[in-house]
């Protein structure tokens, strides 16, 4: 259970942990001997406590010593515990850390006196500001001129489990459930509470524990019986200034045969919810509120009564607002059963079309949550043009790290640098520098609430999450979600040095596989950004003409002269005019508009020039045997890493790419050879047919 991949980037055993200099360690030795926390009330709130137990764990396993915790306000060598006080430093430092933030401050390290002073906002900031020290401290790095302020950029950094009762998870790649099994929640829940610790290390503050598609034995969750059990997982999330939040049926009243109608604007079904929003909260106090999915993929939603999403939405926070609870309603709202010869219905326009005559209509504690892209986390995808779009309402982005369309943590895809694409994308709502992550973050239209949310991508596996470098997207999304600005090699950096520090070989070649699976993984998959052609249901695997709603929807429309959506405003869906100047424009440009995603937003012929001088058909062939390629180098790569890293790490890493070489192979031959029949003018290997 606590082999190398369990303990994930908080190594505080194992062989592949950072190695110190003697030096280092003696320092290191020092600081944490004593433990001073400054008022020891504080250890009765559940985060401070953790953050004392988090580094006397440190101190036992990784460096063999007992610290004392004191109170003592000496100020001796150590590490000093404290929740900003007035009276501490200057009277700005409370608002200065917020809530959440942290000061970390060194004095005098490597003498007899030295100390590291970790100041918190609150307990929860407390927490945070430990665990980086933890994080510094396991990577090896200096800390004697440590001087810094930290605070997270969004207030909201959700983590949505997908896991249903049955143990199974939907979209999950890393076995079953940990948090139930057949229809019951878990006696022990021991690794949920080392999940809970991985999460809070990286700032993760609130989860939603079941999945969106929320079944009937979920949807007894919100009723009394279940409180004790829900009591039981919110106290270990606790702990970890984490915040519990349930998915909703929304139809609950109907469906658990209380009430004949979920009709938000029925007095009944009004009285209902904010009946059992008491019940929660009494049971959980700090309950985080309702995750929702409605009206979307034939969940139930308003729509039956004739009400619209802010009638629903707002329904819910009014149940929940007296107790500090939120909505988060997801805006992932499409007709799935639309007429393929409607070449003007598209799913891409769907959620702006639904969501925008909406804006200024949800109360204040409701936030949208928003895919990144519009249709469903492809390999490549625009920015969904929701994003910034509502200036008076809420936003939060939704990310999957769950890689459902990417590989299914059986290839190796780093999703940071696609996240940050989407992050730093411009929204031009207020002007230059309207950045998605400003928008989200609910700085650019000041807004109370905003942040960041993904789909979790672990389960009872050994290494967590499949395949064990999959891990760095968890550490990643959370690094992220608190701070934006990190580049995606910075965080790679971060989490190769904490996950593999003993080996500077390991390190350097991780961090290459990390930064190159991406491009790699998009190089042999669908092309130009159109997206899909993937086995029906399963989603994993190539089949161009495969994925279960191509026949209704506007999927690639590949036929004998060309390819592409055309999703222009000139004679196609008209999605460019969701945009603002100058992406509309940009995107409606066959011209302008980038390569990686002119398929996305045009049908061209294949004979098409693309920015790289190649034709759309010869882009496809070389960039599926250069795909093809860049996979068996992954396993070569990886192969060279024999003996500089434990064996069972390396032997999972090893299976899973020698089938992702082995697939990448495949997805090369089958969508060459579906474009060599389709097209008749170049054969499989890219040559030219006469
Ligand atoms: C939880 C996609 C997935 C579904 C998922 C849905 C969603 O359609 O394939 O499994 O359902 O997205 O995000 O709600």
């Amino acid at each position: 259970m606590n082999g190398h991949g369990y303990q994930a980037w908080l190594q505080v055993e194992g062989l592949n942990r950072m190695e110190l200099s003697t030096e280092l360690k003696g320092c290191y030795e020092k600081l944490l001997s004593h433990i001073v926390i400054t008022d020891l009330t504080l250890t009765s709130h559940p985060a401070a406590a953790t953050a004392v137990d988090e580094l006397k764990k440190l101190a036992e396993a990784r460096f063999g010593i007992t610290p004392v915790v004191a109170s003592s306000a000496e100020l001796g060598a150590g590490i000093r515990l404290t929740v900003s006080d007035t009276s501490d430093f200057n009277p700005n430092e409370e608002a200065l850390l917020g809530e959440e933030g942290y000061r970390l401050s060194a004095t005098s390290i490597g003498q007899e006196t030295g100390r590291l002073t970790v100041t918190g906002g609150s307990p929860a900031g407390l927490l945070y500001g430990t665990f980086h020290v933890i994080r510094l401290l396991l990577a090896g790095e200096d800390v004697s001129m440590l001087q810094l302020v930290e605070r997270p950029a969004n207030p909201l950094r959700l983590m949505n489990q997908w896991d249903n009762a049955d143990g199974s998870i939907e979209r999950g790649y890393a076995g079953n459930s940990i948090f139930y099994e057949q229809g019951r929640i878990h006696a022990d829940l021991s690794r949920v509470r080392d999940y809970a610790r991985l999460l809070a290390s990286v700032g993760v503050n609130g989860i939603s524990i079941n999945n969106v598609n929320v079944h009937a034995v979920e949807t007894t969750f919100i009723q009394r019986h279940m409180m004790p059990e829900m009591a039981r997982i919110a106290a270990i999330f606790r702990a970890y200034a984490i915040k519990l939040y349930l998915s909703v049926n929304f139809a609950s009243p109907v469906e658990l045969g209380e009430l004949r109608t979920a009709d938000p604007l029925e007095n009944d079904v009004r009285n209902w919810w904010a009946a059992r929003a008491e019940e929660l909260y009494a049971m959980l106090p700090d309950f985080g509120g309702f995750l929702v999915k409605a009206d979307s993929e034939h969940r139930p939603g308003p729509f039956t009564y004739g009400r619209d999403h802010a009638d629903g939405a707002n329904m819910l926070a009014d149940a929940l607002a007296p107790h500090g609870g939120i909505v988060v309603w997801r805006c992932f709202v499409y007709n799935c059963t639309q007429d393929w010869r409607d070449r003007s219905t598209d799913r891409a326009k769907a959620a702006y079309d639904h969501f925008t005559p909406l804006d200024g209509r949800f109360r204040d504690n409701v936030v949208l949550q928003i895919k990144n892209g519009p249709m469903d986390f492809q390999v490549r995808e625009p920015v969904s043009p929701l994003l910034g779009a509502m200036p008076r309402t809420n936003q939060i982005i939704e990310f999957q790290a769950a890689q459902e369309y990417t590989g299914q943590q059986r290839h190796l895809c780093y999703l940071v640098p696609q996240w940050k694409e989407a992050l730093s994308f411009e929204t031009y709502a207020q002007g230059e520098g309207s950045t998605v992550s400003r928008a989200v973050s609910g700085q650019l239209h000041n807004r109370p609430l905003g942040g960041i949310a993904s789909v979790s991508n672990i389960g009872d596996d050994a290494f967590w999450t499949g395949h064990p470098l999959a891990q760095a997207n968890l550490y990643g999304y959370g690094r992220l979600a608190w701070n934006p600005q990190l580049t995606s090699e910075e965080i790679a950096d971060e989490w190769t040095k904490l996950t593999f520090g003993s080996s500077e070989q390991a390190r350097t070649v991780i961090h290459q596989m990390l930064m190159s699976s991406w491009p790699i993984y998009e190089s042999y998959t669908a092309p130009l950004g159109v997206g899909w052609m993937v086995t029906p249901h399963t989603h994993y695997g190539p089949d161009v003409d495969g994925y279960e709603y191509s026949r209704w929807g506007t999927y690639h429309f590949a036929d004998r002269s060309g390819i592409g959506v055309n999703r222009t405003t000139a004679n196609g869906t008209g999605y460019t005019a969701q945009y603002r100047e100058p992406h509309r424009s940009g995107y409606e440009s066959v011209t302008a508009c980038p390569d990686e995603l002119l398929l996305f937003f045009h049908h061209v012929p294949y004979e098409h020039r693309l920015h790289s001088g190649k034709t759309i058909i010869q882009h496809i062939y070389d960039t599926h045997f250069e795909g093809a390629e860049a996979a068996a180098q992954l396993l070569q790569a990886w192969t060279g890493l024999e003996g500089f890293i434990d064996s069972e790490t390396y032997a999972r890493v090893q299976s899973r790419h020698e089938e992702q070489a082995a697939h990448a192979t495949h997805w090369r031959d089958v969508i060459n050879t579906y474009f060599y029949r389709k097209s008749g003018i170049a054969d499989e290997r890219g040559r030219k047919i006469y």
